[in-house]
């Protein structure tokens, strides 16, 4: 079963996605997401000019092999442009063997482990009306736990918050729900943690006298708060029960979460920027998170992230891969079937991709009863349509980025 053929594929639906397709000289095809929003051309680079020519020839059925190959050999190591790279040959071949097995890619990982996955989906709304809207509508579609993003009295506009980042009047373009703005720059936000921690309190406050004690919510800080500030502010949520915390600080320095892990019983979710164990090793051994935010998109793939949250199982941290709309339906069903396999899956992230994603990327993963299912074609279950992907060619977008009131520039 040697590999044939490395193609890569980029195209833009309703955002830029970046695929491997890898075909073995039997005519099996296996996929790969390689997104990394916003720096999706340096990963076609490092694909196209320095891995696709190592696989010509290599056996595809040598899964762990060829990762550790394409870890070690390069000399240099970890990073979202080496770690989306390798991600996409790993879910190629987890998706060809899956194929040559006539199996679905969670049996090969050792069977389901559960009927199907709970998912949250992302509310949001500049002011409370809106977000008990948005709320509602959520809860019709199905989502059964809700992110909950809040616009701040005195801030024009705020990372997250959908209202505020519509950019098109193409109702079958989500630009909605991540502001992946199409342009040459990144548009400028602003941002004033005083102002958020006195606010958000009083929105869950809010929501949960709205919509009662039971509902699972979530919120992310998009790193935007320092060490003492997120402890303040997961103490302040603390009467209002939250399924977890995310990004609440920077997540290069593990440290800080011991800080905030000693004043605060809000659960912690940390990670959808990380690339390796390694970017998670003292925050699992030290039980400072309560989730792990990794994709199998910049994790490395479906192999290291199953390393990675197996170790996380021995400390009772449990999963709650990263699923916004730049996972790509690849990388979504490759979460999916791990997901479905290990024992400590926690919860999915899912936002629905847009219509015109949907028909680039033939899906087989289900949505019911607000649970998601991989579903059971062998393989990932993701086809890509190269003809509906031809229509949509790479165009440059980028995410927005802060500023506070005086021109800083701080985290977003
Ligand atoms: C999330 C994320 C996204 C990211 C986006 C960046 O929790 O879903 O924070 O909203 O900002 O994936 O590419
Ligand atoms: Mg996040």
């Amino acid at each position: 079963m040697k590999i044939a053929k490395a193609e890569v594929i980029v195209t833009s639906p309703d955002r830029n996605f970046v695929t491997l397709k890898l075909t073995t000289e039997d005519g099996l095809t296996g996929l790969g997401d390689a997104t990394l929003n916003g720096r999706e051309l340096a990963v076609v680079s490092y694909l196209k000019d320095h891995v696709a020519p190592l696989l010509i020839g290599s056996d595809a059925s040598r899964i762990e092999d060829t990762w550790q190959f394409l870890y070690r050999s390069a000399y240099w190591r970890r990073g979202p442009v080496t770690m989306a790279s390798i991600a996409s040959v790993d879910m190629a071949l987890w998706d060809i063997k899956g194929k040559a097995a006539g199996m679905p890619v969670y049996q090969l990982l050792g069977g389901a482990s559960r009927t199907g996955l709970m998912a949250y989906g992302h509310a949001s709304g500049k002011e409370m009306p809106e977000i008990f809207d948005s709320i509602r509508s959520h809860l019709e579609e199905g989502y059964r736990s809700i992110r909950v993003q809040t616009g701040v009295p005195g801030l024009k506009a705020i990372y997250g918050i959908a209202s505020q980042s519509m950019d098109t009047t193409d109702a079958d373009v989500r630009y909605d729900h991540e502001p992946a703005r199409r342009g040459a720059k990144p548009t400028e936000e602003d941002w004033d943690t005083r102002a958020y921690l006195k606010h958000l309190p009083g929105v869950f406050e809010a929501v949960r006298n709205e919509f009662g004690p039971d509902l699972p919510l979530l919120h992310d800080g998009h790193h935007r708060m320092t060490p003492i500030q997120a402890a303040k502010l997961g103490k302040s949520l603390e009467p209002y029960d939250l399924f977890w915390l995310e990004d609440c600080t920077p997540a290069e320095n593990q440290e800080a979460l011991r800080l905030v892990r000693q004043h605060t019983t809000t659960p912690l979710a940390i990670g959808e920027i990380f690339n390796t164990v390694w970017d998670f090793k003292d925050l699992i051994r030290d039980q400072l998170i309560d989730y792990v935010r990794g994709a199998v998109t910049h994790m490395g793939g479906i192999s290291p992230l199953k390393k990675t949250l197996e170790y996380a199982a021995q400390y009772q941290i449990k999963s709650g891969m990263h699923g916004p709309t730049d996972i790509s339906p690849v990388g979504m069903a490759a979460a999916m079937h791990l997901g479905l396999s290990i024992h400590n899956f926690g919860i999915q992230e899912y936002m629905k991709h847009g219509k015109r994603t949907d028909q680039v990327f033939e899906q087989s993963y289900t949505w019911e009863n607000g649970m998601l299912h991989p579903g059971d074609e062998p393989g990932l279950g993701v086809e890509l349509n190269q003809d509906e992907a031809g229509k949509y060619p790479y165009e440059q977008a980028y995410l927005p980025y802060n500023r506070l009131a005086d021109g800083t520039v701080h985290d977003w």
